[in-house]
């Protein structure tokens, strides 16, 4: 068993925050399947949540989607996490899900449109208040099917306009994380595709204003890992939305299609700085669990993160600079492998009794009866929003 001791400090920081809409109902434009003891209202979201955090230590806070979680006190919201033993987490916006946003949102040609974008932030800034969140984050559906459908260049100019107020109202101590994504559901040009675009939007911001980069949202064979060391480099990597893709944006479990990718993301995050409860990278899930159960979908995918963090935790950074700078081609390249083919998973087992918390989270939760309990107990849950 590899002995994870040394990295155990710096395990003890993990945290992962998990999206309220994992837990909901959600499929393909095919079909949603619906799944017994779904949640019927953002309470019963954030108490699935609360139970992986309860198995794995993880999963402190969990990210709301506004409005799909809209409630009337999210005061009360935040008192419930609470008593459930974790924390709100950042607002999601949503401008995507409303006739006006047809052809935009914040890029929109028509400013009464695009003031009714804006005002939607201002209502989510006011809800970060209530809540206690740090980071808005923003995706936006903006886009073109056809070229010559709109001005692109105009589009830009009213992108970085309709940003810059957003930002006006940010808190001192919150961020606004703008997202990027290559493609859907604009087919021919999105507003904010990329991370040179989102970087370039939110740099003319100001400080508090930074880059989520979600692993599925670019286009096969990117190498992302070189997009994590860009940003950090440049001090704009804010976040992360963790899931993985085979084809297109598929918010399956992270880890699950390549684990070799999360290893190398997740080394340069260790490598540039952006590892750790300090270090202003924030970790969250962006998945959906159309056809496998949620909660234990869940716990499965912030453990897949656990073992590939403590992978990365475990490269020997002394070694591989030296074999580096030596030009030692293989050598590098064997320092790095040693450390992604080290089965840490018997060595996570011991950390985590070591910590109180169960050496099997995954059975620990099927164990727990908890799955059962809200089949019985909840009839009629809520669609997370995604895959009507
Ligand atoms: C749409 O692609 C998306 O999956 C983005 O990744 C957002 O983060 C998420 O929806 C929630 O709005
Ligand atoms: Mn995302
Ligand atoms: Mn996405």
């Amino acid at each position: 068993m590899t002995d994870l001791t040394a990295i155990a400090p710096l395990l003890d920081q993990q945290a992962i925050e998990l999206p309220s809409w994992a837990f909901g109902n959600s499929g393909t434009r095919f079909k949603v399947f619906a799944q017994p003891g779904v949640p019927r209202d953002p309470f019963e979201k954030i108490a699935d949540a609360a139970q992986v955090h309860r198995v794995t230590g993880l999963a402190p806070t969990v990210a709301l989607h506004i409005p799909w979680d809209k409630v009337d006190d999210y005061a009360e919201l935040h008192r419930h996490a609470e008593d459930h033993g974790v924390a709100l987490g950042t607002i999601n916006s949503n401008t995507f899900q409303d006739d006006d946003y047809k052809l935009g949102s914040v890029t929109h040609s028509d400013p009464r449109i695009r003031q009714k974008a804006i005002d939607h932030h201002y209502e989510c800034i006011d809800i970060m208040g209530e809540t206690g969140s740090r980071d808005l984050k923003i995706w936006l559906a903006d886009g073109t099917n056809y070229p010559g459908q709109d001005d692109i260049r105009a589009r830009q100019d009213r992108l970085a306009d309709s940003l810059a107020k957003i930002y006006d109202r940010i808190g001192p101590e919150q961020r606004l994380v703008l997202e990027y994504k290559f493609f859907e559901p604009a087919f021919y040009h999105t507003d904010v595709p990329d991370w040179g675009t989102a970087y370039a939007q939110v740099a003319a911001l100001g400080e508090r204003a930074v880059v989520c980069l979600d692993t599925g949202h670019h286009a096969p064979g990117t190498n992302i890992e070189f997009i994590v060391m860009q940003l950090l480099r440049l001090g704009k990597l804010g976040s992360f939305d963790f899931n993985s893709r085979f084809y297109a944006d598929d918010d399956l479990i992270v880890g699950a299609a390549d684990p070799f990718q999360l290893f190398r993301i997740l080394y340069e995050v260790v490598r540039g700085g952006g590892y750790g409860a300090d270090s202003g990278v924030a970790f969250m899930l962006d998945q959906c669990h159309n056809i496998e159960d949620k909660i234990p979908g869940q716990i499965r995918s912030v453990l897949n993160v656990q073992e590939m963090t403590a992978r990365a935790l475990l490269v020997d950074g002394e070694a591989l600079a030296a074999a580096q700078a030596a030009g030692d081609v293989l050598a590098a390249n064997g320092i790095l492998m040693d450390a992604f083919y080290t089965d840490v998973r018997p060595g996570l087992a011991a950390y985590r009794e070591s910590r109180g918390l169960p050496a099997d989270p995954m059975a620990a939760y099927a164990a727990s009866g908890y799955g059962s309990s809200i089949a019985a107990s909840r009839v009629g849950g809520a669609q997370a929003g995604w895959g009507a």
